[in-house]
This record gives C-alpha cells, sequence and structure tokens, in this order.
C-alpha cells in the first residue's frame, strides 16, 4: 500500500481580513488589573478602525502577562510581548512598536491616564498625510495635568521647561508617553533610538530632526489601579538623556549612572580606608587594599542595580561578572597611573595629569563593563 501524501487544498483567501491600520503599544510592569478595562476601553473607541494591542510585559511578578494572554487566547486583536531578564520602559516601548507591520503606531501606558478616546483623532491626523507624529499633551489648551500631585505636578513642569531650553524642542509636553506615528517615520530613525530611559517620545521627536509633529490635547487622568513607577532613578536617567542629546549622542544616557557610581566607589573607598586605619593597627597597603576591594564590590552591585539594571547579572553570571570587572578595573587604574604620569612628567601640574588619568581611566572602565560585563553593545 502506497502512502499518498495528504493534499494540501490551497487557502480560501475570500475571508482574509485586510491587514491591522493601528497598532496600539503598552508597555506595562504589574499592570494586572488594568489589562482588561483597557483593551474594553479600546475596543470601544476604536470601533471602525482595524485595531491591535500589543503588550509589553517586562515579566511583571503579578501575572500582567498571563492576564494578557488569557484575552488573547480569544480576541486575535490582543497579543502579548513578555521580556525575561530585562527592564525598561523606552526599550519595551521600541520592541513592541517595532514588532508591528501596521502603518500607524500608538503607545499608551496601561494605567488609563492616557485618554484612549483621542485616539481616533491622532489617527486622523496621521491619515491626512500632513503629520509622521501626533503627541498628545497636557500643557495646550483643552489639555490638562490635574491629576498630578501638587509636587509631581511641579517637577514635571521644571523637566519640560529645562528639556525645552537645552534641546530647543517645539513639543510643549516632551515628557508624555503618550503619542501616534506612522510605522515608515519609526523605521528610518529606530537604530538611533536609545532603549535606556523612561521618556521615548523625546528620544524620538529629537531623533528625528525633519518629523513633522502634530499635538493633540488630552486630559491626563490619576491611575486606575496599581502603583507608580515614578522614581529618582527615572529622574536621574531623564538628566542622562539630556546629556546624551546635548553632546550629540557622545555621551551615553547610562552613563550619568556610571559616573554617580564611580564617586560613591569614593567614597566607600575612603570610608573604609578611614576605618580600617582606626580600628586595625594594620599597615596602610593593606588598609588601602580592604577600601579598594570594598570600592570595587560596591561599584559592581550598584552598576548591576542601576547601570545596568535592564541586563542585571544574577547567580554564576554576577560572579564572573565581578571576577571580569575587577580585572578591566585594574587595567584602568593602570591606564590612568601611566596616563597621569607621562602628562606630570611633560607639564609637571599635577592636578591636571591626576584629572586626566582618572577620566580616561573612567571612560576605559565604562567601555569595557559595557562591552564584555554587560554587554550592551
Ligand atoms: N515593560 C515595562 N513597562 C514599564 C516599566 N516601567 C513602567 N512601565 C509601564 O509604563 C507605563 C508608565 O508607568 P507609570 O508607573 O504609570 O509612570 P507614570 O505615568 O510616569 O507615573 P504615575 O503618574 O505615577 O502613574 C505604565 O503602563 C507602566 O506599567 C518597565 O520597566 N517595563
Ligand atoms: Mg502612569
Amino acid at each position: 500500500m502506497t502512502l499518498l501524501a495528504v493534499e494540501e487544498k490551497p487557502e480560501d483567501m475570500s475571508d482574509r481580513t485586510a491587514g491591522v491600520e493601528l497598532s496600539v503599544v503598552i508597555p506595562t510592569f504589574k499592570e494586572r488589573g488594568n489589562v482588561a478595562e483597557l483593551i474594553k476601553r479600546l475596543e470601544r473607541t476604536l470601533n471602525t478602525v482595524a485595531w491591535e494591542a500589543i503588550f509589553v510585559d517586562d515579566n511583571s511578578p503579578d501575572g500582567t502577562a498571563d492576564a494578557v494572554k488569557a484575552i488573547a487566547a480569544h480576541d486575535p486583536r490582543v497579543r502579548c510581548l513578555r521580556r525575561v531578564g530585562r527592564r525598561g520602559l523606552a526599550g519595551a516601548c521600541i520592541e513592541g512598536m517595532l514588532s508591528s507591520s501596521a502603518p500607524y503606531i500608538a503607545v499608551m501606558d496601561a494605567d488609563l491616564q492616557h485618554d484612549e478616546r483621542i485616539l481616533p483623532e491622532m489617527l486622523a491626523k496621521l491619515q491626512s498625510g500632513q503629520f509622521d507624529l501626533v503627541a498628545a499633551t497636557r500643557y495646550v489648551e483643552g489639555g490638562s495635568a490635574g491629576s498630578f500631585s501638587a509636587g509631581r505636578g511641579k517637577i514635571s513642569r521644571l523637566a519640560t521647561s529645562l528639556t525645552q531650553r537645552i534641546l530647543g524642542t517645539s513639543l510643549s509636553d516632551p515628557m508624555s508617553g503618550f503619542f501616534m506615528m506612522r510605522r515608515d517615520a519609526l523605521d528610518a530613525i529606530a537604530a538611533r533610538l536609545s532603549p535606556a530611559g523612561f521618556k521615548i517620545l523625546l528620544d524620538i521627536a529629537t531623533a528625528g530632526k525633519a518629523l513633522r509633529i502634530a499635538e493633540q490635547p488630552f486630559v491626563f487622568r490619576s491611575r486606575h489601579e496599581g502603583e507608580s513607577k515614578f522614581n529618582i532613578q527615572i529622574g536621574v536617567e531623564f538628566l542622562g538623556l539630556l546629556l546624551a542629546k546635548l553632546t550629540n549622542g557622545l555621551v551615553e544616557p547610562r552613563f550619568i549612572f556610571f559616573a554617580i557610581v564611580g564617586a560613591i566607589g569614593i567614597a566607600v573607598n575612603l570610608a573604609v580606608l578611614n576605618i580600617a586605619m582606626l580600628v586595625w593597627p594594620v599597615s596602610f597597603p593593606i588598609a588601602k587594599s580592604v577600601a579598594t576591594f570594598f570600592a570595587m564590590v560596591s561599584n559592581f552591585v550598584l552598576n548591576n542595580s542601576l547601570t545596568y539594571r535592564d541586563r542585571r547579572l544574577k547567580g554564576w553570571g554576577m560572579l564572573k561578572g565581578f571576577v571580569g570587572f575587577c580585572l578591566f578595573g585594574a587595567v584602568g587604574a593602570l591606564t590612568d597611573v601611566g596616563l597621569a604620569s607621562q602628562l606630570y612628567a611633560g607639564h609637571e601640574v599635577w592636578w591636571v595629569a591626576g584629572l586626566a588619568g582618572a577620566v580616561m581611566g573612567v571612560l576605559w572602565n565604562y567601555a569595557m563593563s559595557s562591552m564584555f560585563i554587560w554587554r550592551t553593545r
């Protein structure tokens, strides 16, 4: 008996719907309680549009991804991109946007602070062909950030005016995380975007200088459920992004954390040296070695949990990383001493030589850490 290959029938193309017109990218971290409500609201407001929702979840411990997938199981418009071992809002938004093949892509928060009812108007502005990006703004006529606490409101306004002044952006609300853009405009600048940070709109608007931008006012609502992820770290990250933009990309946004960690390392080094000299009757070289070891541990741990938190090392990887960090650190110290000695021999201004050596050492350590320990490049 011969086995016949199962004949594949050509698929019936007649019931294929047209492609998705609008992808709504929703970054989530611990937003389980908001998922179903957001989808319900998108459905209501986008009833004449072929849309899809792409949730990008950084493995939230509250099971946000499961909540999305439970809905996605019977609603093909919904999908979940679950990222493991990584954290970061901007990176999540970029990956979600790049996974879309729709002509238009929106980004909005999951906590229902962003009023989904303005999405159709934003889409119409893009469809008119006059704009590449529509930024939803709290700070023009018709918009409001009323739900911010007094303190948060002040910080937001300060950061906004600082950004406008330093970067000269015309966006009235560069801190907004709510916008819609053409996918071809995103594709053109994708390689220049930074996955570190919280302010993806600002990054996009300044990376794509020629983008034609429109604004759409909205009233910022209070968070529906769950808690805010806004903290001091995000503030520092934002300063890093400003620095990167100011230096035209020469200084990376995450370098600001590396520099702060390094400064803390110096303080740890001196403090331990002081304690060691006072407490134990040991020789200076031994006390200094102990102090340097503590500073290396402090630098490694802080860099692992702050500077490179999106690529955090764990378990054995952490131990291996620490050994590598110390080895590169030793070469960095030699670079520092070598350059400083050479400059000192030439000019004899001790602090210029010392500073140049230290800067060189820090740059070396940063480059090696980024390339070989946490491998961001
Ligand atoms: N994937 C991912 N999403 C994140 C991360 N951090 C925050 N988010 C999401 O980004 C959106 C904005 O975060 P929020 O905590 O609401 O920040 P915010 O709106 O500035 O702060 P509040 O006004 O206090 O809510 C929310 O949908 C979060 O779930 C992250 O590290 N990864
Ligand atoms: Mg929020």
